[in-house]
């Protein structure tokens, strides 16, 4: 069996990081070896989160895993809460990511704002882990302040997405994908490059309404899962997309506020079934 290392976050509530990350690449037949790096009663957009550091844990966590000779297909990181977190997982793809893929959401914000305790400084350090990433999958608020460009909400062109995403391959990874973007009124999708061939793609679903928390990191949870079950990139952020959007589908009608999260859960079945079909060759 396929094992992934993913080093993120417990959000106790609000379905993000960890707590989507373990059930959907688990769902997706892939062992999910976890590295929490905080637990927090909620994630950042409560008021009044708790939140208890685990820095600490993580040197003498990866130096027993070290002497048992644990290896893994894949490291996939999300939301880090410190300077020193980026740079303790910069040391973990020294130590455990040669020749294996490194995922990175570089989850710091969105909307044109970082999340709470995040400034310029932590996005160009955020920066320096994508350059050493193969796929790496901001939002447009993250690419911009990683990159230093200012943020454009919307009305924005093709050609500026393209050159966001060249920009960002400049930072030294190999392919970029960016969530959230809308190039069509009405609807909301993904644009992605890869270098090594040279290829730009994009897909898009109509936009089912609310900007639920979350949804980037099961977006990235559902991508690293295909990527592992052999799907490439084009395809696994397609799945991904509409996993997210049936996601959103399930839970419009919910009277929680987007703080919640999505009802991720009621879309897993459909999730396995298309697995399940592109692993029979259908
Ligand atoms: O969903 C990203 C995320 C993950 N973890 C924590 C967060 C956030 C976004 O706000 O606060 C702790």
């Amino acid at each position: 069996m396929k094992k992934i290392l993913t080093i993120q976050d417990i959000s106790c509530i609000g379905k993000c990081s960890l707590t989507v990350a373990l059930p959907i690449i688990s769902s997706m037949g892939i062992e999910t070896a976890i590295l929490p790096t905080a637990v927090l009663s909620t994630h950042t957009q409560f008021k009044g989160f708790t939140f208890h550091d685990l820095t600490g844990e993580i040197k003498p966590i990866c130096e027993h895993w070290k002497s048992q000779k644990i290896e893994f297909d894949a490291i996939y990181t999300g939301y880090l809460g410190s300077f020193e977190q980026i740079n303790l997982v910069s040391g973990i793809f020294d130590d455990f990511g040669k020749n294996i893929l490194k995922f990175v959401d570089p989850a710091m914000g969105d909307n044109g704002v970082l999340y709470t305790g995040f400034d310029r400084a932590f996005a160009h350090e955020m920066a320096k882990l994508c350059a050493k990433a193969d796929i790496i999958v901001p939002n447009l608020t993250e690419a911009c302040f990683m990159l230093d460009i200012p943020y454009i909400d919307e009305g924005y062109s093709e050609d500026y997405v393209k050159d966001v995403l060249i920009k960002l391959i400049g930072l030294g990874c190999k392919k970029a994908v960016l969530t959230g973007i809308c190039l069509t009124p009405g609807k909301l999708g993904i644009y992605g490059y890869n270098s090594e061939n040279n290829e730009f793609f994009s897909y898009e679903n109509d936009f089912v309404g609310g900007k639920y928390h979350g949804t980037g990191d099961i977006y990235s949870s559902v991508c690293v899962g295909a990527l592992l079950n052999g799907m490439n990139l084009r395809k696994a952020s397609a799945l991904a997309a509409d996993f997210v959007c049936e996601s959103i589908s399930a839970t419009v009608n919910d009277e929680n506020p987007i703080t919640y999260g999505v009802h991720f859960e009621k879309a897993i079945p459909g999730l396995c079934e298309r697995l399940a079909a592109f692993k029979s060759g259908n």
